[in-house]
């Protein structure tokens, strides 16, 4: 910490692609930093309004900055408003953001800007960008087993390309010859990029990755090429849904169990569709005083369901936020939950649903409000 420039703040991106595990980062990351007497402004980011990750964050008692409707590199002033209300209210060290698990060439969109219009306020931290070893293995095609589609594969390979640090997460749940096996590939890959390896959720390797962070430089001496075409399509060959439903029944029940069944029905509707899931997460929140949610994910169609939450108490209700993520038609995947919704918990568990919000899309062209290259 001793490089760390107290008279500015330091902003923190940790990206990567969808369900890597960015958000069970940033909440070990803002401890850490706490832990060590800094302040932390939080701020989180998704195409559209109703998010997991926020409510996630701020039941653990984080204070954040929810950008919704489009991602960093497009709502550039937005990330900057968002970072001048925390530090009205937080006044941060140390801002922790977290990108669309979905985008990629923010480097050029949003560490440079930052760097050349706020410089006077903001040190930049080199940018991490997280990977699930098993989705990497698969698209780097170390392993076999359902992978996403050419141009999503782009999107993905684009971010590891970018990256300052790649961080290899999950290591307590993946065998260590995968992580050795990746770890070589990587380095072979992109040779001047430094790999870490760590499980965010057990805390290994979290040390090194989060010193790097608070004394490294970005590396970045070239600016990536991007073929915007090729990056939009790729997103948007994802659909999109975010639903909040108020959940009611006049019976006790136990959501975290209806919880897991839900998300276990809907992969394996997915499944047989021969779809993939990027993430599905869910939160019920009971709306007591005691702020405990239920939270489950799901990182593919593949994986089981991780209820990474639980409610300690039967509830009589609460609100459900659902934000799904794969590679098929928003369309779909809105039928296909709602239908589940009704089967599995309005009948299967004796709740009534009343929709509160609930929308799906493809994310649009990306359109960055600044692209800078190194030497602009
Ligand atoms: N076993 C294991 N699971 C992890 C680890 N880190 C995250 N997860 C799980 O991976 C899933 C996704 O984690 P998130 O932190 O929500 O991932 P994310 O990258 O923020 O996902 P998006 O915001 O949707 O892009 C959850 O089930 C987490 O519990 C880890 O180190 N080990
Ligand atoms: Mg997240």
């Amino acid at each position: 910490m001793s490089d760390h420039d107290h008279t500015k703040a330091r902003y923190v991106m940790i990206g990567g692609f969808l369900g890597a595990g960015k958000t069970t980062a940033v909440a070990k990351l803002g401890r850490y930093l706490l832990k060590r007497g800094l302040r932390i402004g939080l701020i989180s980011n998704d195409q559209s309004t109703g998010l997991v990750d926020t409510a996630l964050l701020r039941s653990q008692g984080f204070d954040v900055e929810e950008i919704a409707g489009g991602c960093f590199c497009c709502r550039f002033n937005s990330l900057v408003e968002a970072a001048n209300k925390l530090s009205e209210t937080a006044k941060p060290d140390v801002f922790i953001a977290e990108p669309v698990g979905s985008c990629t060439d923010l480097v050029a969109t949003v560490s440079y800007p930052l760097r050349r219009i706020y410089g006077d306020r903001f040190t930049i931290a080199p940018l991490s960008v997280v990977v699930d070893p098993e989705r990497c293995a698969r698209i780097l095609g170390l392993s076999k087993g359902r992978s996403f589609s050419s141009k999503v594969c782009y999107v993905y390979r684009k971010q590891l390309e970018e990256a300052d640090l790649i961080v290899i997460n999950k290591c307590d749940h993946v065998a260590e010859t995968l992580q050795i096996e990746l770890s070589t590939s990587l380095h072979k890959l992109y040779p001047h990029t430094k790999v870490l390896t760590c499980s965010a959720k057990s805390g290994d390797g979290l040390d090194e990755w989060f010193a790097c962070l608070m004394s490294g430089e970005p590396v970045s001496a070239t600016t990536m090429e991007v073929d915007y075409e090729t990056y939009a399509e790729g997103e948007a060959l994802l659909g999109w849904l975010n639903g909040t439903i108020r959940l009611a029944s006049k019976q006790l029940f136990d959501a975290n169990t209806m919880l897991v069944a839900f998300a276990n029905e809907i992969r394996s509707k997915l499944s047989d569709l021969d779809i993939e899931i990027a993430h599905l997460k869910m939160t019920l929140d009971a709306g007591d005083e005691t702020g405990n949610l239920s939270v489950v994910s799901l990182v593919s169609s593949e994986e089981a369901v991780d209820l990474r939450e639980s409610l300690h108490d039967r509830i009589g209700g609460g609100e459900l936020i659902i934000n799904l993520r794969a590679e098929a038609q928003p369309q779909l995947l809105c039928d296909m939950t709602m239908q589940t919704l009704d089967t599995c918990v309005r009948a299967g568990h004796g709740v009534s649903t009343e929709i509160v919000h609930l929308e799906h899309f493809r994310p649009g062209k990306p359109e960055p409000t600044h692209r800078m290259t190194v030497k602009s």
